[in-house]
């Protein structure tokens, strides 16, 4: 049976620390979409590990990990990232990582073009990790993209990416400083490198079903950021939402035994876009401070507000979450009363939106309605149960169960595996 865990806002809700604790009864981990625009950081046994394309499954010596058909893979990342684990003492990690052959690559000349894409978005920009995502998903879909398969054709290969070279000189001119032989020679080397590590996933995820091996499925970025469902266009360009994960793993879906959705106790997001309750005065300070609210790819400051049960309440509808972990409580253990988000209202009729909107024009100008909670003015971080966290910590996380209409099943008091309260 599979579970999957999936971020219920803008990211870095704490998907990371989830997977690496569910992570000692599974037998396989996978990631299904997005890239190393990811990061997930895990604090275990006082070491900080940060994943970026690997899922982090690796953390369990016992689990193998599958990267799937619908990520995009940017090379040279891959074996750094694996370096850099392995340094930190991730013991054979090298050999329970496996990629599939239709995942597609992330060239140097894609992350260029992010860059550029960028620059010329102005005022407007997406703020993206510049990790070459937008590209490559682009390159994808107009099929001139190249599959991790096709590496292993030389000469296929050398013929597509300086074809995909030629179309982007055409598009950028001199603003392109691209070297497409430069490239091509490097994949020399990593065509002989990355051999061992590539497979036909399908007939891998399913053996692991048919035999009933536990499976853990990794959401990368959240449901706000995808490309269909999240505040378009100022998303990651992949589906983060449960859709992507059946396109990119193929998995059965009458196998899913839970759907868990990451909340974070109040919002953050990096990068460009809309985000209502943002808070731009003292409260989003603290909760950046006290969150270190830090991109882990990237190292921006992400912007941070107050716990917004609009969005969650969307995002539910759409990943159908079986129950949730809420995160973080332990930041807002200094606060004295507590704001939530209940409900947007338009600007011209006064009435309650039913959903979160599509019109990014309308989005920007709707009123927000919040709901005020008592502060508990206490640690949180320690408390073994949920009965050993105080009364209005209680109250808060009863409020989003019960806004939401689901049961919150984990929530997270500190950045180690020891800091989860774990209600059945
Ligand atoms: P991209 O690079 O094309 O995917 O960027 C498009 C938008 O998606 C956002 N995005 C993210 N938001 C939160 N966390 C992400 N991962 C890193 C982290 C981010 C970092 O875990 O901290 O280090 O800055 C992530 N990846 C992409 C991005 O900000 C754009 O708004
Ligand atoms: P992900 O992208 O959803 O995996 O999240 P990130 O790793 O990008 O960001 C979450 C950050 O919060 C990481 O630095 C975690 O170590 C940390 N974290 C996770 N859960 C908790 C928690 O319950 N309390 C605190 N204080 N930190 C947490
Ligand atoms: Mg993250």
């Amino acid at each position: 049976m599979a579970t999957i865990v999936l971020g219920a806002q803008w990211g870095d809700e704490g998907k990371g620390k989830l997977v690496d604790i569910l992570c000692p009864t599974v037998k396989l981990c996978a990631r299904a979409q997005g890239g190393n625009n990811a990061g997930h950081t895990i604090v275990a046994n006082g070491v900080t590990y940060d994943f970026h394309l690997l899922p982090s499954g690796l953390i369990n010596p016992e689990c193998t990990n599958l990267i799937g058909s619908g990520v995009v893979v940017h090379v040279p990342s891959f074996f750094k990232e694996l370096k850099d684990l392995e340094a930190k003492g991730l013991q054979n990690a090298k050999d329970r990582i496996f990629l599939s052959d239709r995942a597609q690559v992330v060239f140097d000349l894609h992350q260029l073009v992010d860059g550029l894409e960028e620059v010329e978005l102005g005022g407007k920009s997406i703020g993206t990790t510049r990790k070459g995502i937008g590209p490559s998903y682009s390159t994808k879909a107009t099929r001139s993209g190249v599959r991790i398969a096709e590496i292993f054709n030389e000469v296929t290969f050398e013929e597509k990416l300086r074809e995909l070279a030629r179309g982007f000189k055409k598009r950028y001119g001199d603003l392109l400083q691209y070297d497409v032989e430069e490239e091509i020679s490097r994949f020399k080397e990593y065509r002989r490198d990355l051999a061992p590590f590539v497979v036909d996933a399908i007939p891998l995820i399913q053996s692991a079903q048919q035999a009933s091996l536990p499976i853990l499925i990794e959401g990368a970025n959240a449901l706000m950021l995808d490309l269909d469902y999240g505040t378009y266009p100022y998303v990651t360009s992949s589906n983060t939402g449960l859709g992507g994960i059946f396109t990119g793993l193929a998995i059965n879906p009458a196998k899913i035994s839970s759907i868990i959705g990451v909340v974070k106790a109040y919002t953050t997001r990096v990068g460009g876009g809309p985000f209502p309750t943002e808070d731009l005065g003292e409260d989003g300070t603290k909760l950046q401070e006290i969150g270190r609210e830090f991109g882990v790819t990237t190292g921006r400051k992400r912007r941070c507000g107050y716990l917004d049960l609009v969005v969650v309440k969307y995002s539910a509808a759409i990943n159908h979450y079986t129950s949730l972990n809420v995160t973080k409580l332990d930041v807002l253990d200094t606060f004295p009363t507590l704001k939530v988000a209940t409900a947007y209202i338009h600007p011209d009729t006064g009435e309650k939106l039913e959903s979160f909107p599509a019109d990014l024009e309308l989005l920007s100008r709707i009123k927000v309605e919040y709901k005020e909670l008592k502060g508990w003015e206490k640690s949180t971080t320690g408390a073994a149960t949920f009965w050993d966290l105080p009364k209005e910590a209680r109250e808060y996380v009863d409020f989003i169960e019960n806004f939401v209409g689901i049961k919150v099943q984990y929530i997270g008091t500190g950045p180690g595996r020891e800091s989860m309260i774990k209600r059945f």
